[in-house]
């Protein structure tokens, strides 16, 4: 039986103290994900707000080894764990690295794209909260069309992000790993079975989980969970998961209008008409996309 919010161990590994901004979406993620992993885990970071929240010197919100290196190598860091554990014989302890969405799908994808071509035996969770926060909200890859940024303003030149959100879910499922998945905080339950799925399995293992940021999303510090659940209520974010080639939809998003979803931040505040339609289309499109994706890698009857 797979685990749920009623069965989730009580014992913390990422404990209360830490200073992440209040209404964080990412300290949900790593709060529930260590009360999964256990205590015989070894956790790696590249350089993030998670870092910084979670283990500013001589602090440290973990109750695990805490490691970190370089920004740019958080897989094959923990790859290199994982062999290490492995020539001493401590196949029982789980390695993950926890990464933002600039430390994965830009400046980490490389060594993050060569660990999954080897099928090293790591779990990596992205949290994604579109943009580089821990250094001043700059834009990533994973930032949204028209979302502000202090790295795309919403000036007279530009009016915020001129580019898409990239597909790296899709991307990381194009390496033919046993498991990838997308999660998010405003579906607990789904985010849950996914880290527990992805603890009881062997080979790399990427999900990329929704942590809305209020500080950089200009919002509402009580309204994350909300923003979250509107993200996938407005197909703004979909959730599913690729096990072994075959590719699981985990809710069907309704396609409320992603007006709803926009009007809750201020990051998208300046948006003209236009830009607002330009951000339905592409909804509207990924869903198309998806969906096409999901039937053509579904599990077939016999
Ligand atoms: C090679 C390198 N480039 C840039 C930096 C500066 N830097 C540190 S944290 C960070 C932002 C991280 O963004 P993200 O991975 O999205 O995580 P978040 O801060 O949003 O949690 C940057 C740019 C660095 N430490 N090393
Ligand atoms: S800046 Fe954003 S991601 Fe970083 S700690 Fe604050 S709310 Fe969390």
């Amino acid at each position: 039986m797979s685990i749920t919010l009623k069965t989730l161990p009580k014992e913390e590994h990422f404990t209360s103290g830490h200073t992440a901004c209040g209404g964080c979406g990412a300290p949900i993620v790593v709060r529930a994900a260590m009360k999964i992993l256990g205590p015989d885990t070894i956790t790696y970071f590249p350089a993030n707000c998670l870092l910084v929240f979670g283990g500013t010197y001589p602090h440290n919100a973990f109750k695990v080894p805490y490691l970190h290196i370089l920004f740019e190598n958080s897989a094959v860091c923990a790859a290199g764990i994982r062999h290490a554990l492995d020539r001493l014989g401590k196949k029982d302890v789980n390695v993950v690295a926890f990464a933002g969405d600039g430390g994965t799908g830009d400046i980490g994808f490389q060594a993050l794209s060569g660990a999954a071509e080897r099928n090293e035996d790591i779990l990596y969770i992205c949290y994604d909260n579109e943009a580089y926060m821990n250094t001043g909200i700059q834009r990533s890859g994973s930032t949204p069309f028209g979302a502000w940024t202090t790295t795309t303003p919403a000036g007279t030149k530009i009016k915020g992000k001129e580019l898409f959100k990239k597909d790296l879910p899709k991307i990381m499922m194009a390496h033919n790993v046993p498991y990838v998945a997308t999660a998010s905080i405003g579906h607990p339950a789904d985010m849950l079975k996914k880290i527990e799925k992805a603890k009881n399995m062997k080979g790399f293992r990427y999900l990329q989980i929704f942590a809305p940021c209020p500080t950089g999303w200009r919002m509402d510090t009580a309204k994350t969970v909300e923003v979250a659940k509107k993200a996938v209520n407005t197909g703004m974010w979909t959730l599913y998961e690729m096990e072994d080639g075959v590719v699981t939809l985990n809710v069907k998003p309704k396609m409320e209008p992603v007006d709803d979803y926009l009007k809750m931040q201020g990051r998208f505040r300046h948006l003209s008409e236009d830009q607002i339609k330009t951000i339905q289309e592409w909804a509207y499109k990924k869903y198309e996309m998806d969906m096409k994706f999901v039937e053509a890698y579904s599990k077939k009857e016999e």
